[in-house]
């Protein structure tokens, strides 16, 4: 590439004009006892979380309304139920509640709050 349009790209960058490539992560939660570690998490839209550590279904993960619902919801939930571990892709925004069902009266619960996508801005037609 020539120096100027090395120079020029790198202009474009630095005035913001250039978005970077949005990666996807996964963050894992993992329990520990009767909690899941973190228990609440921030993650951005086409994130992932994977939980880990549910012992062949001995915990489970399941979405419920709220901070003090025990009753699944109809979202996210492990499946099958026996499996070790489940992981779930979140495409929206917002805040999710989960449980664990066999312990959700004893408080093992978290939260997954998904930001929406950065902003980015289109690249301007070149002027010359
Ligand atoms: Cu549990």
């Amino acid at each position: 590439m020539r120096p100027f349009l090395k120079i020029g790209w790198g202009l474009l960058g630095s005035m913001g004009l250039i978005a970077a490539p949005v990666r996807a992560d996964t963050v894992v939660v993992s329990t520990s006892g009767f909690t899941f570690v973190p228990a609440d998490v921030t993650i951005n839209v086409g994130d992932s979380v994977d939980w880990i550590g549910l012992e062949g279904g001995f915990h489970t993960v399941a979405e419920v309304d709220d901070d003090t619902s025990v009753t699944y919801n109809g979202g996210f939930h492990s499946t099958p139920i026996f499996a070790d571990s489940f992981t779930h892709m979140f495409n929206t925004p917002g805040l999710y509640y989960y449980i664990c069902e066999p312990h959700g009266d004893f408080g093992m619960r978290g939260t997954v709050m998904v930001n929406a996508a950065p902003q980015t801005t289109a690249l301007p037609r070149a002027a010359w």
